[in-house]
C-alpha cells in the first residue's frame, strides 16, 4: 500500500471523531454513531482506493452505511477495510473516557472476516511475544509473560473490561498479586495499551467484540505485539437464556458458512495475515491512549495514532481544525 495512504486514513478517523464529538454527552448513542459512520464513509469515498468493507457496521439489511461488502473509494489499489466509526458509543453518549474512531486497512485478504460476536483475547507487547498460549490457564499465562518481561507479579499489570463475565478472572488475577485495571468499555484502546512501550499495561485479557478484536490485531501486528483469541458463542458469555442460545447457534452457523471454527485458538497471523496494514485511531473522549477532542466551537483539536505495519512506524498526529473550513457535507452531518 502506498505510504501516503497513512495520512489519508488519519483524515478518515479525524472526520468520524469530529462528527461523533458533536453528540458527546447527549445520551444518544445511535445518533452519535450514525454521524460518525456518515463522516467516515464520506472521507473514505474521497480516497483513490478500491476498498471493500470486511469488518463494518453489520450486514447490508441492517446497516445502511459501511456495511460488510460495501465498496468505498474513488478507484485504485484494492484494499480490505475494517472500521469502527465509534468504538465506544456508550462512552461518547455518556461522556466517559476512551472512545475512539478507528480504521484498519490491509491488502486484499488481510483480515479474518469475523462475524459480530464475542471473542476471547489475550494480548501482549513485543517483549513478551511468543509467551502466550490461550490453551493454558490465565495464571500460567501471566506467569509466563511476567517471566519473559523479567517482572515480579507485584509490578505486573493486566487490563480487562469491568464486566460481570470477568468477575472470576479478576479475582483470580488479584489473588496472584498482579494489578488489574478494569475499564468499563473499549477494548481496542486497551489492547493497544498492552503493546505500546509508554504504558504500564503488560497484558490484556478479556472477552469483547470479535470485530474489535480484528481491528486491534492490525495495530498489534504493526506494533510487533502478540495475540491469541477465540470466538465464543453468545450463550457462553451472556448466559444460556433461550434467546442467547438461539443467537449463539446462529453465530456458529454463520462461522461455518465462512469456514471459521468457533472455539478454535486463533493466532495473530490467522487474524491479520500480512504486515501490509495501516491503522488509524482518533480519540473522541479523553483516554489513556489518546487525548480526546477539545473544541471552543471555532477550532477543534484532535490526536490521532497512525501505524504502518510494514515499517512499524508509529505516529501521533496532533491536528487543529477550523470547523467552518470543513466541507459542507461534513458540516451537515
Ligand atoms: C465489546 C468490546 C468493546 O463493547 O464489544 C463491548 O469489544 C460490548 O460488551 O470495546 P457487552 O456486550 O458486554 O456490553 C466495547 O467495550 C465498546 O464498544
Ligand atoms: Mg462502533
Ligand atoms: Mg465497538
Amino acid at each position: 500500500m502506498r505510504r501516503e495512504l497513512a495520512i489519508e486514513f488519519s483524515r478518515v478517523t479525524e472526520a468520524a471523531a469530529l462528527a461523533g464529538y458533536k453528540w458527546l454527552g447527549r445520551g444518544d448513542k445511535n445518533t452519535a454513531d450514525g454521524a460518525a459512520v456518515a463522516a467516515m464513509r464520506h472521507v473514505l469515498n474521497e480516497i483513490e482506493i478500491s476498498g471493500e468493507v470486511v469488518i463494518g457496521e453489520g450486514e447490508i439489511d441492517d446497516a445502511p452505511m459501511l456495511y460488510i461488502g460495501e465498496k468505498v473509494g474513488l478507484g485504485g489499489e484494492e484494499v480490505d477495510i475494517a472500521v469502527d466509526p465509534i468504538e465506544g458509543t456508550r462512552m461518547t453518549a455518556m461522556g466517559q473516557s476512551n472512545a475512539l474512531a478507528v480504521i484498519a486497512v490491509g491488502e486484499k485478504g488481510a483480515f479474518l472476516r469475523a462475524p459480530d460476536m464475542y471473542m476471547e483475547k489475550l494480548i501482549v507487547g513485543a517483549r513478551a511475544k511468543g509467551s502466550i498460549d490461550l490453551s493454558k490457564s490465565l495464571e500460567q499465562n501471566i506467569k509466563a509473560v511476567a517471566k519473559a518481561l523479567n517482572k515480579p507479579l507485584s509490578r505486573f499489570t493486566v487490563v480487562t473490561l469491568a464486566k460481570p463475565r470477568h468477575d472470576k478472572a479478576i479475582k483470580t488475577m488479584q489473588a496472584l498479586g498482579v494489578r488489574v485495571f478494569a475499564v468499563p468499555d473499549g477494548d481496542v484502546a486497551a489492547s493497544i495499551l498492552a503493546c505500546v512501550p509508554e504504558s504500564e499495561v503488560d497484558m490484556l485479557y478479556c472477552i469483547g467484540g470479535a470485530p474489535e478484536g480484528v481491528i486491534s490485531a492490525a495495530a498489534i501486528r504493526a506494533l510487533d505485539g502478540d495475540m491469541q483469541a477465540r470466538l465464543v458463542p453468545r450463550y457462553e458469555v451472556k448466559g444460556p437464556s433461550e434467546e442467547n442460545i438461539a443467537l449463539g447457534k446462529k453465530e456458529i452457523a454463520r462461522c461455518q458458512e465462512m469456514g471459521i471454527e468457533v472455539g478454535k485458538i486463533l493466532k495473530l497471523e490467522d487474524i491479520v495475515r500480512t504486515d501490509n496494514v495501516l491503522f488509524s485511531a482518533t480519540g473522541i473522549t479523553k483516554g489513556d491512549l489518546l487525548e480526546g477532542i477539545s473544541s471552543d466551537g471555532y477550532y477543534a483539536h484532535t490526536e490521532t495514532l497512525v501505524i504502518r505495519g510494514k515499517s512499524r512506524t508509529v505516529r501521533r498526529i496532533h491536528s487543529t481544525h477550523i470547523l467552518s473550513r470543513k466541507p459542507q457535507a461534513l458540516r451537515d452531518i
